[in-house]
């Protein structure tokens, strides 16, 4: 028979220590013995215990009112209701498939006032990692499709668009005031996002940014379609030490030459302090960056993630 220590026991149960010793001192609902420093030792049946009343309490049961009932009550009540339970908080609180079903169905029925009101639901209800990988990626991607086989129209398209740009643009300034303070004497805006000039898709972009915010570095998120030199500018005078850029891989030869023409003007007027990420894949050409310049390529927005955990890693450690 195992035994548990309070901070286990309350990590199982998704609650606060301090709540499981409210449970206990308030309304008795366990005694758990001591170990010979005096810390709360619990046996197998008092875990089992509590992790029925927590099931219950979720069912919308009060512990006051369960607290001192027998094991057996306990158990009796909650084959009771079951679903009862179950069905409130699967209601209360959807899964992230199900806030991306929600969002695509108002789309189809063009009621851009409940996707407004659906996308912040999503986005608090949500870890904001969930919401961006679970949620408005995968929305992205499948309003793209439905519209490429003629089963949403290209004005569905642009709404959500415009709806999405509204919601980051206040989501990202509450993620960024949280961000503030990172790094004492460096840069505020230690990232820089933007897209090359001529390429309007923005999500890559704006979900990289949130992410950033969400992990605590602070951004700045300069908006799509730059010229080369607009961005060297901002980059120097915001003092940035990495620059992202959403790329979108093409076929067509006048972009891919445009493109590296960008690339060619951006790497000579960029400070080569500054390291450029380009999120989205690889551009069509073998060498883009004088090799004193730090790059990185990356195909997702997991990648993003994990390499930016990794600087930010590193920059503490060197702090
Ligand atoms: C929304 C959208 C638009 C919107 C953009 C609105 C906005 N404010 O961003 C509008 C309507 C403006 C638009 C316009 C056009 N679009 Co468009 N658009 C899309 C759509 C539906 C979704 C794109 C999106 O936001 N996805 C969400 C992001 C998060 O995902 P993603 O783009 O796939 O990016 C992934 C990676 O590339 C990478 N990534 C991308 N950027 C970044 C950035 C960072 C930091 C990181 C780490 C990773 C990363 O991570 C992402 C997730 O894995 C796609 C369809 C689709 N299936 O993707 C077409 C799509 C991208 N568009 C396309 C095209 C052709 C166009 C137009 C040329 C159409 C036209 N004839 O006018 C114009 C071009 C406008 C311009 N000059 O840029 C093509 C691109 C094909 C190609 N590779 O060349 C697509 C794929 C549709 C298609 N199947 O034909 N579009």
């Amino acid at each position: 028979m195992g035994t548990y220590r309070l901070k286990s026991v309350a990590e199982h149960l998704g609650v606060s220590p301090h709540t499981v010793r409210a449970w206990e001192k308030r309304y008795r609902a366990v005694q758990p013995g001591r170990s010979g420093s005096g810390r709360r030792i619990y046996s197998e049946e008092e875990f089992r215990r509590l992790l029925l009343l927590n099931e219950l309490i979720k069912q919308g049961h009060s512990i006051s009112q369960i607290a001192q009932l027998s094991d057996k009550k306990l158990g009796d009540l909650k084959s009771k209701h079951p679903e009862k339970g179950a069905k409130l908080f699967q209601d209360l609180y959807p899964t992230a498939h199900q806030h991306l079903g929600k969002l695509l169905e108002s789309l189809h029925g063009f009621e851009l006032e409940k996707l407004s009101r659906q996308l912040e639901w999503a986005c608090l209800s949500l870890a904001c990692r969930d919401f961006v990988f679970e949620v408005v990626a995968p929305l992205m991607k499948e309003v793209g499709n439905l519209v490429l086989s003629n089963k949403m129209s290209i004005s569905q398209e642009h709404a959500l668009s415009s709806v999405l740009r509204n919601h980051f643009s206040r989501a990202l300034q509450v993620l960024q005031n949280h961000a503030v303070g990172f790094g004492s004497g460096g840069s505020r805006h230690p990232l820089l996002f933007t897209t090359p000039e001529g390429d309007q898709h923005e999500f890559g972009i704006l979900l990289g940014a949130t992410l950033c915010a969400n992990l605590g570095v602070p951004a700045f998120y300069l908006g799509p379609s730059m010229p080369a030199k607009d961005i060297a500018e901002s980059a120097r005078r915001l003092g940035t030490s990495i620059l992202v850029l959403g790329n979108l891989p093409t076929a067509e030869a006048q972009r891919k030459e445009t493109l590296r023409k960008f690339f060619e003007e951006l790497d000579k007027l960029l400070p080569l302090s500054v390291e450029i990420w380009v999120g989205g894949g690889e551009p069509p050409f073998k060498k883009l960056f004088t090799s004193q310049r730090k790059s990185r390529f990356l195909l997702s927005l997991r990648d993003f993630e994990a390499q930016l955990g990794a600087w930010k890693k590193g920059l503490k450690s060197t702090t």
